[in-house]
């Protein structure tokens, strides 16, 4: 049976990027294998948070995991740091990555722009991510196109484990979504949607209320043409609205460039805003009942206990390769 794992960072609201990229994708993955899905809160860590402001956003991510579709009989829904074995496999994979290849993540040269002061949880995360993914022994890893480079750290580290210490670590495969593996910015179509963006105006998140949402997709940046094409090279802006409204709608690009001829942006526009309010309004009811019962904690704690179950033999493997001494 195909392992399914992925993680996000519970450090604000998801956002449609994260939703159209990772989430969405996760949903008929669950149908199809045994699959993981973790709010990896010690990722969180490696820029300075607010602890309560921290624990809030953790149970919440874990709740859009199930407002979004994933079933907790179908799909393990955790907390890493529930699970101490990443914190640990972390370490045995730190010691077979290289300095070298870890200063060449794009993510850490952007966030950590060469500061002396930047943490180093901030140079060695990619290594917990790999140690996440290898734990469980995972066959598939959906992701948005942001976390390829990870991914091929992750098959790296896992492909110099089995060389160095034996066939220990499942090498796995990296699913990205065609079209959504990368929704730009709503006020700079030329950079990916981003929790962390300067500007509100850069995202929607899943809990935006309808009017914010509309608003948002009224100012969102295109071009001085009126044709209406997909072209992400060239007409950036106009093609993320066509990638954002077929994501919600199932409709093919090509029905709806056809289907905006001549009508102008504005159409456009408001038929994509109205499209992620519907998807979005159910989603965000869910969510609100999920907080509100207290369902969402039973869940965890479920999921804490399985994910635990799932790593316990990896990480025995793993050390004893190594040469580690054994308990017992
Ligand atoms: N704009 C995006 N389009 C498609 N997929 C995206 N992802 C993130 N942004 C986009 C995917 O969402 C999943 C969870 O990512 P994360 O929580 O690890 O956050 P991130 O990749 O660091 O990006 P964010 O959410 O925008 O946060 P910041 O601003 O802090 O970088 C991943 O599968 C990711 O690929």
């Amino acid at each position: 049976m195909t392992r399914v794992f992925s993680g996000m960072q519970p450090t604000g609201v998801p956002h449609l990027g994260n939703y159209l990229g990772a989430m969405k994708q996760f949903i008929p993955l669950q149908e199809t294998g045994e699959s993981f899905y973790c709010v990896v809160d010690l990722h969180a860590l490696t820029v300075p948070r607010d602890p309560e402001e921290l624990r809030r956003r953790t149970r919440e991510l874990a709740g859009f995991y199930v407002a979004a579709g994933l079933d907790p009989d179908k799909a393990t829904i955790f907390i890493q740091s529930h699970n101490p074995d990443h914190a640990e496999g972390a370490w045995l994979l730190q010691c077979v990555a290289r300095i070298g290849e870890l200063s060449r993540m794009t993510q850490f040269k952007d966030k950590g722009q060469g500061s002396e002061s930047a943490t180093a949880g901030l140079f060695t995360y990619p290594v917990l991510q790999a140690a996440d993914i290898l734990l469980y022994q995972t066959d598939v890893v959906p992701v948005g196109e942001d976390q390829k480079q990870h991914l091929e750290l992750t098959r790296d580290l896992a492909e110099r484990f089995n060389k160095q210490y034996g066939d220990v670590l499942t090498v796995p495969e990296v699913r990205i979504q065609k079209v959504t593996a990368r929704i730009m910015g709503l006020d700079n179509p030329e950079k990916k949607m981003s929790k962390s963006a300067a500007s509100e105006a850069n995202y929607v998140s899943l809990l935006e209320e309808p009017k914010s949402i509309l608003k948002k997709f009224k100012r969102a940046v295109t071009d001085s043409e009126n044709e209406i094409r997909y072209d992400p090279e060239k007409k950036p802006g106009v093609s993320n609205l066509l990638t954002i409204h077929s994501a919600m709608t199932g409709h093919s690009i090509d029905t709806l460039v056809e289907k905006y001829q001549g009508k102008g942006y504005g159409h456009l526009k408001v038929d994509t805003a109205e499209a992620v309010i519907a998807e979005l309004e159910p989603l965000q009811a869910r969510f609100h009942n999920l907080m509100k019962s207290g369902e969402i904690d039973d869940i965890l704690a479920t999921g804490a206990k399985r994910a635990r179950a799932a790593t316990a033999e990896t990480l025995t493997h793993m050390k004893k390769a190594m040469g580690l001494s054994l308990q017992g």
